[in-house]
């Protein structure tokens, strides 16, 4: 049976808390889709770990951690982290697998990010410059190389000079890469990376025949899905539901629960539409109390109050059982706090979160104001020690959205956590 974590809102939420959490007894945690461009942060026995391409099970003993076909790996990062991780006294032979079928994102694919950006000028994305957008292209277009790719040297030389070839014809000398330098680095991982692929569909499907505890761990999240969130400004891969089935192939009847990861309030990194965002005291004071910074960039995160209507969209396509409701505790000091329920367009409501970029730009963002609570709530693990306030919050939450808030996080160490 497995348990999915999904981000709600635009990411950041707070998956890889949950996940790590989750991860005890779980014999598979599975990354289903994105690459080293999500930012997950665990904090444990008092030590912060970031985990960008690793699954957050890989903290927990016993657990084997799955980086699936739907994911895209940048090979010099997985290798980086096994080693910090490794650093850190945790054993990971055997406990780290990459499937065969992933795509494997080049130095020429961050260098093809970079230079869409540019292209882009004021309109940009705002990319972590991961590589992830040309990597996902390049698999579409059928250019891309699989890891299996990786071990035929012959056929991964000729389809990265083929790539290469590709875009120095679409970018000319903008494209500063040497195909040389990256298939000679390859010549190296060829052996050293053996150990970890596999063949993904047996795995999964004796997983699930032999009813082996499982949890799915989401990266980004469904604002920036790129079937449903804020198109363009989104990231290359299916964030919501839909994704961990392409990704991991799992039987969708044993999917005991998935989980809406919803922080207390909203952040977005990057460009595009946003709309409770405050651009003013409350949104710097949300940044500051949440040091609300990107883990893969350290990009300033913009913030504003919790978008209801954001998350019962995200509701609405990936069906969450329950939600983890994260970082209450960062709403501790406000006398009011505010929470987006409806948008209004041309003096009508509109049904569901809009397509259209035009009409996000102009529409009227309603707000319910509920009072604050004034005192702390960090570390609390019992819901009847919230503040009345607090809890009120929670259940208007819970009552707008139609899901049951079952977790609740009170700060980053993973003891602060209500669980209901
Ligand atoms: P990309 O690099 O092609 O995936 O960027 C496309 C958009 O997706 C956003 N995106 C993210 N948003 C929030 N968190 C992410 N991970 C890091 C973190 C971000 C960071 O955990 O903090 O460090 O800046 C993440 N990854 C991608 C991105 O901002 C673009 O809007
Ligand atoms: P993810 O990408 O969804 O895994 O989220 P990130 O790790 O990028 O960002 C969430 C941040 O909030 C991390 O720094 C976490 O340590 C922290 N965090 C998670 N849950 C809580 C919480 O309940 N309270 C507080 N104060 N911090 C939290
Ligand atoms: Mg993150």
């Amino acid at each position: 049976m497995a348990t999915v974590v999904l981000g709600a809102q635009w990411g950041d939420e707070g998956k890889g808390k949950i996940t790590d959490v989750l991860s005890e007894g779980i014999q598979l945690c599975c990354r289903a889709q994105g690459g080293h461009n999500a930012g997950h942060t665990i904090v444990k026995n008092g030590k912060t770990f970031d985990v960008h391409i690793l699954p957050s099970g890989v903290l927990t003993d016993g657990c084997v951690n799955l980086i699936g076909t739907g994911c895209v790996v940048y090979i010099p990062q997985l290798f980086k982290e096994i080693a910090t991780v490794e650093k850190n006294g945790i054993d990971t032979k055997d406990r780290v697998l990459v499937s065969d079928r992933c795509h494997v994102d080049l130095d020429l694919h961050t260098k093809v990010d970079g230079l869409e950006e540019v292209e882009l000028g004021k309109g940009n994305i705002g990319t972590t410059g991961k590589g992830i957008g040309p990597t996902y292209s390049t698999k579409a277009t059928r250019s891309g190389i699989h890891v299996a790719d990786i071990f035929n040297k012959q056929l991964f030389d000729t389809r990265l000079r083929n790539m290469a070839a590709g875009f120095k014809k679409r970018y000319g000398d903008l494209l500063q890469y040497d195909a040389d330098e990256e298939i000679k680095r390859f010549d190296e991982y060829r052996e050293t990376l053996k150990p970890y692929v596999v063949n993904q569909v047996p795995l999964i499907e004796s997983a699930v025949k032999g009813n082996v505890r499982m949890l799915v761990e989401g990266a980004n999240a469904l604002m920036l899905d790129i079937d449903n969130g804020t198109y363009p400004y989104v990231t290359s891969s299916n964030t919501g539901l839909g994704g961990v089935f392409t990704g991991l192939h799992l039987n969708p009847r044993k999917i005991k629960e998935t989980i809406g990861v919803v922080k207390a309030y909203t952040t977005r990194v990057g460009s595009g539409p946003f709309p409770s965002e405050q651009i003013n005291e409350i949104g710097e004071k949300l940044q500051q109390v949440g040091k609300e910074f990107g883990v893969t960039t350290g990009r300033k995160r913009r913030c504003g109050w919790l978008d209801l209507v954001v998350v019962k969209f995200s509701n609405s396509i990936n069906w969450y059982d329950a939600i983890n409701l994260t970082k209450l505790d960062i709403l501790d000091d406000f006398d009011e706090v505010k929470v987006a329920t409806e948008y209004t367009y041309e003096g009508s409501r509109l049904a569901s979160f809009p397509a259209n970029l035009d009409v996000l730009e102009k529409m009227e963002v309603k707000y319910e104001t509920l009072p604050g609570w004034k005192s702390k709530t960090v570390g609390l693990t019992k819901y009847e020690d919230l503040p009345e306030n607090a809890r009120k919050y929670i259940e208007y939450i819970e009552k707008f959205v139609g899901v049951r808030v079952k977790y609740i996080g009170t700060g980053p160490a993973r003891e602060s956590m209500i669980v209901r």
